[in-house]
């Protein structure tokens, strides 16, 4: 058995290695540009414009869609970011984030 000791400095080491992930999930609306979206993609999520248009179609017919996963603090950012760029805009595009497991 571990002492008690060992055993916080393993729960401490698991923590720091393994930080709790978050998706940010982009919702579908009927107002928002597919350029728009396409734009945020590539712009908030680094992605490149054929990946940022398959992400925004399956968005478009789906509902909804994956747009990144991050440690919980940039996932808040991101969906922050999303949330701004889209007021100033005038589009309604709605991001969220939830844990990834
Ligand atoms: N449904 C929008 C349209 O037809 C496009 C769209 C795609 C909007 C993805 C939001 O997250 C979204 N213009």
């Amino acid at each position: 058995m571990p002492s008690p000791t060992e055993k916080l400095q393993e729960r401490t080491r698991t923590k720091e290695r393994e930080p709790k992930l978050f998706h940010v999930i982009l919702l579908n609306d009927d107002y928002t540009t597919m350029d728009f979206v396409i734009q945020v993609l590539e712009q908030v999520f680094d992605k490149s414009p054929a990946e940022a248009y398959r992400i925004m179609m399956h968005v478009h017919v789906n509902g909804r869609g994956l747009a990144g996963t991050y440690p919980w603090e940039v996932a808040e950012t991101k969906v922050q970011t999303v949330v701004s760029l889209a007021r100033e805009a005038g589009f309604p595009l709605q991001a969220v984030s939830e844990p990834a497991d």
